[in-house]
Parts: structure tokens; sequence; C-alpha cells
């Protein structure tokens, strides 16, 4: 549990294993979470690569999809097999794909089924089985449902949940829009410490400074999760992550992060991959700072030629260290 105070949130398509490895070079201490990977997937179509990731990763989270206790629990124990420190079962996701399987936020209606979901998972595998939920879905009045939900998957084995703090309006709005328009709702999560002292509670939602997860934790919480800030501001939310949150380590500058990748990228590319794949994760990582613009420039123009390789990134970050050296002589 100790990693989870400070945990990166699951994005499809965007927490795959390149994003993750970048992650890993900023921060030792944080648990990053997978794209969601559903349970069909892995047992019906058998789709292991799915599951493939360096041990560099770790502490890393697989998280699934998926509403069928024992299909969830074979991918569960697929999971635990390839490595991964922790199972978590999505039942935040709002979108119409998700929901056409009948699983995601939809669940939060289906509190049962989640927790005989759990409780298979729990049986199968020995690493921690985790949940992430929203505070409930359309007209369910969260303050009602939200102990009740929690209480079953606890009852069930459930050691640590991460609450996305909003409802998921599961009618009329884009999965986006979910992200952003139901208000949050802080206190209602912070009153679930009250409720259950012992279950390990992160919160997640809107958080988009260091700052505020400290205060988070400060306020009884025991974790935060950070998603699209952490992704989008890299170094911003994750660089100083581990002096911080964890008071372990020191910040991280995004140029030996950048170094730290090189290797990784060369493998990479040596082995058929494309830059790009990579460097897509990358191009935040001196937002804000001087040198900003060139670097996005550069990685987002180059990845795509030909032989694009770790020598475009040595290249881009000489062209960042170059603008960084003329902001200084200009203050
Ligand atoms: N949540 C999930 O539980 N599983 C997913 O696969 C998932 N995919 C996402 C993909 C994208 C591109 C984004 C932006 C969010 C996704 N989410 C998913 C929701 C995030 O995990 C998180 O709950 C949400 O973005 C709110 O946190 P934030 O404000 O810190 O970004």
């Amino acid at each position: 549990n100790q990693h989870a105070r400070l945990s990166t949130a699951p994005m499809m398509d965007w927490t795959d294993r390149h994003c993750r490895m970048l992650h890993r070079q900023l921060t030792r201490q944080t648990l990053l979470y997978t794209e969601m990977v559903t349970s069909a997937a892995l047992v019906r179509g058998g789709a292991l690569h799915l599951l493939e990731f360096s041990p560099d990763e770790h502490p890393v989270a697989l998280q699934l999809g998926g509403s069928d206790p024992k299909e969830l629990a074979q991918a569960a124990v697929l999971g635990q097999t390839a490595g991964y420190d922790e199972i978590n079962l999505n039942v935040g996701c709002p979108s119409d794909r998700v929901q056409s399987g009948c699983f995601g936020a939809v669940l939060m209606e289906s509190p049962a089924l989640v927790a005989d979901c759990v409780a298979a998972m729990r049986d199968a595998v020995e690493v921690p089985v985790t949940v992430k939920c929203r505070i409930g879905v359309d007209d369910q009045n969260p303050e009602e449902v939200l102990p009740e939900f929690l209480a079953r998957i606890v009852a069930a084995g459930c050691e640590r949940v991460a609450i996305h703090a909003r409802k998921a309006w599961l009618q009329g709005l884009s999965p986006k829009e979910n992200r952003d328009i139901p208000p949050l709702d802080y206190p209602l999560v912070l009153r679930m410490k009250e409720y259950f002292p012992n279950l390990h509670i992160s919160v997640n939602g809107g958080i988009t400074s260091l700052d505020e997860a400290r205060a988070f934790l400060e306020a009884g919480l025991d974790g935060v999760m950070i998603g699209r800030a952490a992704y989008h501001t890299p170094t911003d939310i994750l660089a100083a992550v581990d002096p911080v949150i964890f008071g372990t380590g020191e910040v991280v500058a995004a140029e030996d992060a950048v170094h730290a990748m090189l290797p990784y990228i060369e493998g990479h590319v040596t082995g058929g991959g494309r830059l790009g794949q990579i460097t897509r994760h990358m191009l935040g990582l001196f937002a804000g700072r001087p040198g900003a613009r060139v670097w996005r420039r550069m990685l987002s123009e180059g990845a795509h030629l030909p032989n694009a390789g770790s020598s475009l990134v040595l290249e881009a970050l000489t062209q960042v260290a170059q603008q960084q050296e003329m902001a200084r002589q200009c203050e």
C-alpha cells in the first residue's frame, strides 16, 4: 500500500508501457496503472501481448474491465503470472463501448455483482485486488450508494479503492465530457474515510499539482491518483513526487529522465518499433519551461522520419539546452 500514496491513473491509449517507462524515470515510488485491458480480450481473445511490460516499470498495477466473475478471476491470474503487483477492477469508465459489455461505471448500479467479481479475483490471486470507481452514476444519491458500494467490495476482499470524485452521467455525455462536467465532490470522498477508517482510499479527479495532492494526504486520505495532469505535464507532477510525497530520493531533472530513456528507446527502435510510439508520451516533458516548443516540434515532426532513433531525441535535448541557456542570459 505504501506506493499507492501517489499513483498515475489508468488511461486508455495513454498509459501504455512506453508511457509508464517514462514516468518511472521521473519517480521510483509512484504506483503506475496500465490502460484498461478487458478480461474478454485476455481470456477469450488470448491477447496476452497486452500484458507485456518491462520489469523496470514496477510497481505497476493491471486494470481489468469486465463483469463476469469467472472470466475476471482467470484474467487476474494471467495478470499475476505476468508479474503485475496489483489487479484493479474498472468501475469508473463511462465509454459506450464499455457499457455495451456491461462494465465500467455502469457497475456502480450492481454492487452485488462487483462484490462477486472482487471475491472471485481475490480467491484467484495473491496480489492485492483493488477497485477504481465513481461516486455514483446518473440519478443515484452518492451519499447513500457510495458507502453501500464500498461496504460490499470491502467485505468481498477489496484492499484498496481509488474514487474518481464525480458521478458518471451515462446518458448524453461523451467519455471526455464525463471527466469534466459532472461536479467534483471531494468532501464526500473524505467522509468515506470516516466510515471506513481501515480502507485505503485514494482520491482521483481534477488534481493538478503536488501541493493539492499533499493537502489531500494531510486531510486524512491514504492516496492520490493523478491522470491527465501527470500525462500532460509529467515533470511538474512526477519529478518531485519521491521527495515531496514519499520522503525519499531527489527531484529528477527532465533532462536526466530523457537520458535514462535513451537505451530503452534504442532497444525499441532496433527491435523494429517506431520512435513515435515512445516520444508521443514525452512531448510534455518541458511544458512551461524554456525549450518546450522546440522539443515538442522536433519530436513530433522527427519521429516519423525513416530511421528516426535515439539520436533525434538527443539532438532535441541539445536544442532545449540552447534555449535554456539563452533564457538564462536574458533573465
Ligand atoms: N479510467 C479508467 O478507469 N480506465 C481507463 O482505461 C481510463 N482511460 C482513460 C483515458 C483517457 C485518455 C483519460 C483522459 C482518462 C481515462 N480514464 C480511465 C479516467 C482516468 O483514470 C481518471 O479517472 C480521470 O482522467 C480523472 O482524473 P484526472 O482528472 O486526474 O485526469
